[in-house]
């Protein structure tokens, strides 16, 4: 990471402090974010992070940029809206896997397919942490500690990697909450991709998931070269047991932005609507 570089990591961080639990993983990767922004030198008011509902999505309040703690699971399409009307902005979204997969699961499959110049990371604890750990849709079919699943769900895993792949997504990786400076350069080179870039972020919740611990003893690097082929990817990303980290696909293809020439000012539309 640049040690020269006038803008440092906390001038992104806003006065609200954080109200997560003691350990959770969303607080390391808050810090990814800000390193992020810092190693790429973009200025405050260059870039802007859209959120869902969760304990995920209060990232905005905690962040000193543009920022919108928006509807449960709708994250993304305020994001495309945003990046239509403001191709110039860096446009990051961020959420849950409830929110992201479940209540938001259509607008993930649709925003990959549309491919808008994006970086969507979801910070995934695998259970529903705001609401008191509920089950998710990447939580693990046995598991019975919510009194609404006390026998587990019985449904296998919603696989983000292979579902992001599979509808069209150019990049796709993942990171870990307890290894923040991987996470940094993983979001480096999602910012720059030029499309839709999905980071999933395996993010411990200490409070309704204490077993999360023993993921630092289970995560483990990505052993292929980053894969451009969606056939060889999808092979690699098949046979992931859901801990492996880094790159596992880049493709650049065409970005999907629409063409901003007819766009009037916020009085012209309103005549416009009331005509
Ligand atoms: C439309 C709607 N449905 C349900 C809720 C209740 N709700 C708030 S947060 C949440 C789950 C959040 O879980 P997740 O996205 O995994 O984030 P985490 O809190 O674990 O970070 C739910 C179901 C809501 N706020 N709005
Ligand atoms: S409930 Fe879980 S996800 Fe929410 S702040 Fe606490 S540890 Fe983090």
């Amino acid at each position: 990471m640049s040690e020269t570089s006038s803008i440092k990591p906390k001038d992104y961080k806003s006065d609200i402090k954080p109200i997560w639990c003691p350990g959770c993983g969303h607080y390391a990767i808050l810090s990814a974010i800000t390193k992020t922004l810092a190693y790429l030198e973009l200025k405050r008011e260059e870039v802007a992070l859209i959120s869902g509902i969760g304990c995920s999505s209060r990232l905005p309040a905690y962040l000193d940029i543009y920022g919108f703690h928006g509807v449960h699971g709708r994250a993304l399409p305020v994001a495309a809206g945003l990046k239509a009307a403001r191709p110039d902005l860096t446009v990051l979204a961020a959420g849950g896997d409830g929110d992201g997969f479940s209540i938001g699961g259509n607008h993930f499959l649709h925003a990959c397919r549309r491919n808008m110049d994006l970086t969507y990371i979801v910070l995934d604890n695998r259970v529903y942490g705001m609401t008191k750990g509920q089950a998710s849709p990447t939580t693990e079919p046995e598991w019975s500690h919510s009194k609404l699943t006390p026998h587990g769900t019985g449904i296998p895993r919603f696989r983000p990697a292979a579902i992001a792949l599979a509808s069209g997504a150019g990049f796709i990786a993942r990171g870990y909450a307890g290894a923040p400076a991987e996470l940094s350069r993983l979001l480096v080179e999602a910012i720059r991709f030029p499309g839709f870039a999905f980071v999933h972020v395996l993010s411990q919740c200490t409070t309704f998931r204490p077993e999360h611990r023993a993921w630092k003893t289970l995560v483990h690097p990505c052993e292929n070269e980053v894969m451009d082929d969606p056939v060889e990817a999808s092979h690699c990303i098949h046979a992931d047991d859901g801990m492996t980290l880094g790159i596992f696909y880049r493709n650049p293809h065409a970005v999907w932005q629409p063409a901003n020439e007819e766009k009037g000012s916020l009085a012209q539309i309103e005549r416009e609507f009331f005509k």
